[in-house]
């Protein structure tokens, strides 16, 4: 299986990192392929956790190649400070980390930026993480004022950062204001420490794919996140679900031979937007309390409620989606009974179709089935057979559902704490 794609199909934290990590064990390169330093990746390894927000999860993994591939964002603050804390922390294996020359990169500006667009949307705010990813991709498409990480290198680069500031300042408020020298400074002292890691990724992953080797690609954010397929405007900047992979790698469709979409047990949602089966109340409380749900880049809390099969049929098709992986099950122990999202009213009628406007979206109405709940703790549960029956009849719901085979259930943090389904 040359071609691995590890994809969220809700809106982020479905846990990816655990199963990247896992998956990584087979694999000669991890990729990395949209989004920048707004993802949180948190892998457990013994008794050490890892927070990671913009080096891949496989980075952990000595005698593996990690590639940050051309459509990611790159904050190079962020990618030196990620490293030095590996470093630090004994990591001798990280020369591993190949990041693109295509790379756009995350310049001062844009934070001050994404101050004031997240608050202009005319309604509800996105709540972005506050990461300049959305005004960097504004810029990489627009062009004009692009910096990308092969940019550093080039004698033009003091230019271009001139260039930029001019016209970034006429538009800044004043305590925002660029001085460009200084930026050239900062910015000439990271391209130097992230120097050996810099390299043209697209031709080294198209060689990697070509000679058969097991390429593995770990999505960040979830697939309703999607800046084109998912609830618009209330979504990152980049393609964030299984449709991503390719434009954001380089690597042609012909050489993924499997998908697997990661499925948390039940919803969480962090930013604005709508949210059908939002639970502002003790159930909300109890998914939020147990499963830890504060984000992991900016410790906000997150919306939680119940699973959405709705979106998740969506999102798995979307995604091309071959199996799921069942995450955070362990969460859901200790409720009563359990409810899943089987369909949307709308208008008097009741429908499965995601809405493709997000005004529709929030005039729905959840439709719920209800299961019963198991009282066992089943963080110690290796096999299928030793979860509890309610438990093995909510992920068989959950697979008809969604319409895809589970491969594996995850019943805790830890490595071991993941069961092979299939
Ligand atoms: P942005 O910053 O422009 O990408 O924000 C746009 C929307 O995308 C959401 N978003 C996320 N949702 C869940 N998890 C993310 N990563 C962090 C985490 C988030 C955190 O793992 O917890 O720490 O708060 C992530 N990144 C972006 C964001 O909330 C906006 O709705
Ligand atoms: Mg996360």
């Amino acid at each position: 299986m040359p071609g691995v794609c590890v994809i969220g199909l809700q809106w982020g934290d479905e846990a990816k990192g655990k199963i990247v990590d896992l998956l990584t064990q087979q694999s000669d390169f991890v990729v990395r392929y949209q989004g920048g330093a707004n993802a949180g990746h948190t892998v457990v390894v013994g008794d050490q956790t890892y927070k990671l927000s913009l080096l891949p999860s496989g980075v952990l993994t000595p005698g593996v190649t990690c590639v940050i591939a051309g459509g990611v964002v790159i904050n190079p603050a962020k990618a030196i400070e990620e490293l030095d804390e590996l470093k630090g922390r004994g990591m001798t294996h990280l020369d591993n980390l190949k990041i693109s020359d295509r790379a756009h990169v995350i310049m001062p500006w844009h934070f001050a930026e994404d101050r004031v667009l997240d608050k202009s949307t005319g309604g509800e705010d996105i709540g972005t993480t506050q990461r300049g990813i959305g005004p960097c991709y504004r810029d990489k498409v627009g062009r004009s004022f692009a910096v990308r990480m092969g940019d550093l290198y080039r004698d033009s680069f003091a230019e271009r950062v001139r260039h930029i500031a001019v016209a970034k300042n006429e538009l800044l408020a004043a305590e925002d204001r660029i001085d460009a020298d200084a930026v050239i400074e900062q910015y000439s002292g990271f391209a130097e420490k992230l120097k050996a890691h810099v390299c043209d990724t697209t031709e080294m992953l198209l060689t990697a794919a070509e000679e058969g080797k097991q390429l593995l690609f770990e999505g960040a954010q979830g697939s309703l996140l999607d800046v084109d397929h998912g609830t618009y405007p209330y979504v990152t900047s980049s393609n964030s679900s299984g449709v991503g992979v390719c434009n954001g790698s380089g690597v042609p469709a012909k050489h993924i031979t499997h998908t697997l979409g990661i499925v948390k047990a039940y919803s969480t949602r962090v930013g604005g937007g709508p949210f059908p089966t939002e639970q502002d109340n003790e159930y909300g409380q109890h998914l939020r309390d147990q499963g830890n749900e504060y984000g992991t880049v900016t410790r906000r809390p997150r919306r939680c409620g119940w699973l959405d099969a709705v979106a998740l049929r969506y999102t798995a098709r979307l995604s091309g989606v071959d199996a799921i992986s069942v995450m955070l099950m362990d969460v859901l122990s200790g409720l009563k009974e359990i409810k899943i999202c089987t369909a949307y009213e709308l208008d008097g009628r009741t429908t499965d179709t995601y809405p493709s406007h997000v005004d529709d979206l929030r005039r729905v109405t959840a439709v719920y089935e209800t299961l019963p709940g198991w009282d066992e703790d089943i963080t110690g549960c290796r096999e299928m057979d030793q979860l509890p029956p309610a438990a093995l009849g909510y992920l068989k719901r959950v697979s008809e559902l969604v319409g895809a085979p589970v491969e594996y259930v995850s019943v805790g943090p830890g490595r071991e704490q993941t069961i092979a389904a299939a």
